[in-house]
């Protein structure tokens, strides 16, 4: 009869034991967890202290170096850009209108754009504009540009003002054929170059202007 009471004894004090056990543990996690607040609330505050002190020339209304240069990049970019649909090239835009009309009627449509009908200055501008074209159209068509000779037979003048130094006439062009062709159109014959036409001839054609 007394074996059974022993192993209850036993049994009760092993309990407590596991209980003040579980105690201590709970204890040591509760300490621990506050360490580790305490610890991230210092790193928190050493990183606020240690920013507030690297930007000291960030003060209201001081300009800094990067970001002068940011706005000036800005500025730069605006300026150099070409309306919606014009493309930029050389510090010039270009558009290429596929409305059919005629050489005055054309050139009255770029200046209504801000621009006139396209001068063109090398053979590298006279490519683009080919490209351009192609682009659009899937083809060499012909076009006006804003050569003509109309104010006096033989002197070739762009109606933007610009110098006539460079052409690029087709073999045996400009003929003047029965003395009414006083307005270039390019993309003329196989080689796709120059001729003079008759102004009143109705073509799509290439407006530029000058980037502002
Ligand atoms: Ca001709």
């Amino acid at each position: 009869m007394r074996v059974p009471c022993a192993v209850g004894t036993l049994k009760l004090t092993l309990r407590r034991k596991k209980i003040i056990l579980q105690k201590i543990i709970f204890t040591i996690c509760i300490i621990s967890t506050m360490n580790v607040l305490i610890v991230s609330l210092l790193v928190c505050a050493l990183m606020a202290l240690t920013t507030a002190a690297a930007v000291p020339e960030a003060e209201p209304g001081q300009k800094t170096g990067p970001l002068v240069q940011e706005g000036k990049s800005h500025i730069v970019k605006r300026s150099s850009s070409c309306p919606g649909g014009w493309t930029a090239y050389n510090g010039r835009c270009f558009l290429y209108v596929p409305t059919a009309m005629t050489w005055a009627r054309a050139e009255r449509n770029c200046q209504s754009l801000g621009g006139n009908l396209a001068s063109v200055h090398n053979v590298h501008e006279y490519h683009e504009i080919q490209r351009l074209i192609v682009k659009t159209s899937y083809e060499y068509k012909m076009a006006w540009i804003g050569g003509s000779d109309a104010e006096e037979k033989g002197t070739w003048l762009w109606s933007d003002g610009s110098r006539f130094s460079y052409a690029n006439w087709c073999r045996g062009q400009p003929d003047n054929y029965r003395g009414s062709q006083q307005c270039i159109q390019m993309n003329f014959g196989e080689g796709k170059c120059w001729d003079d036409a008759k102004c009143s001839v109705r073509h799509p054609f290439v407006c530029s202007k000058t980037i502002r």
